[in-house]
Order: structure tokens, then C-alpha cells, then sequence
């Protein structure tokens, strides 16, 4: 047999496998891609939220946001009517001295929650109009990269009530009353 002819034979068989080797091969790429976690979905539950009475043309928004799903996700922003704008912010204590900086975006990875509350990650109302007043309810607006636009209610209390609600012992920032 000629060299070329013998060649392109063997070039033949390597290229044609058989059925059922391929499809181990096809398994074998679903279960790699499986495990890094490419495919999963985010499933967000979000917490009942509470904002504070305005202080100083601004109220601070407590929420806790978890992941339940299989593939992380992103807070991209957040608006309500109720006032000018959200900002994401986060304070940062150094030296005794607290700064807020402003964050472009929150990751919310899969299987963890986040906390936006006072001293740490939140949301800030921006110069909030006349129904962010305590007692009142306003809707927020959380975009998010993967699972889109939730609207939530926020209810409006005490800067006190608001505080001692973020820091409950129990971790929820749903406050009770009484
Ligand atoms: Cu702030």
C-alpha cells in the first residue's frame, strides 16, 4: 500500500469513532461544564425591607437578600419614585474615622445572603419625597444582572426601630413590633 493511502486510512477510523464513544465523550462534556457551574440559575428571596425616616435628605433602606440558586448573581442598581435616586453604598470604618463609599454594583453569590443594613453595605435614598415618612410604605425597585427587576415594598419606621430591627440577635431584619 502507498504511504498517502495508508495515511488517509488511518485519518478515516481516528475520524469516525464509534457511536457510543461519542456519546460518552458528549457526557463527558455536560458533566465538566455541570461542575463549573455554568448553567445553574440564581434564586433570589428577598426579605421583607424597612427604610428609615428621612434624616438630613437621606434614608438608609435595611433588606437581606439570599441566593438559594445555583449560579451567582448581581444587584446592578436600584430606583423608587419616592425619591431622586439609590445609591449603593458602603461604609467603611478606618482609623475611627467612617466613610460611604459609592459601590457600581453588589455581587449576591449563589448560596449566600447579603445584608444591606447601617455601618455596612446599603441602600440610601436620595433627597426621599413626602411618602417616605414613618408609617408609610413606597416601592423599590432591585435590579439584578441575572434574575431581572423585583419590586419590593419598604416600609417606613423609627431611625431607632430601623437599627435595632438590622442588628437583631436572630438575623432578620423584619422587624417586630413590641
Ligand atoms: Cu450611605
Amino acid at each position: 500500500m502507498p504511504r498517502d493511502e495508508r495515511r488517509a486510512s488511518i485519518l478515516g477510523v481516528v475520524r469516525t469513532p464509534p457511536p457510543r464513544l461519542r456519546l460518552a465523550a458528549l457526557l463527558g462534556a455536560l458533566a465538566l461544564s455541570a461542575c463549573a457551574g455554568g448553567n445553574g440559575d440564581p434564586e433570589l428571596e428577598i426579605s421583607p425591607a424597612q427604610a428609615a425616616e428621612p434624616a438630613a435628605g437621606s434614608s438608609q433602606v435595611v433588606v437581606e437578600i439570599t441566593n438559594g440558586g445555583t449560579a451567582d448573581d448581581t444587584l446592578q442598581r436600584a430606583d423608587t419614585d419616592a425619591a431622586a435616586g439609590v445609591e449603593v453604598h458602603l461604609t467603611e470604618v478606618e482609623d475611627g474615622r467612617a466613610s460611604m463609599t459609592l459601590q457600581d454594583e453588589v455581587d449576591i453569590p449563589a448560596g449566600e445572603t447579603v445584608r444591606f443594613r447601617p455601618g455596612g453595605l446599603h441602600l440610601m435614598l436620595v433627597v426621599p419625597d413626602a411618602t417616605v415618612t414613618e408609617g408609610g410604605t413606597f416601592d423599590l425597585t432591585l435590579h439584578f444582572e441575572r434574575s431581572g427587576e423585583v419590586t419590593i415594598p419598604v416600609e417606613v419606621v423609627s431611625m431607632l426601630d430601623l437599627a435595632e430591627n438590622a442588628f437583631d440577635e436572630d438575623g432578620t431584619t423584619a422587624g417586630t413590633d413590641g
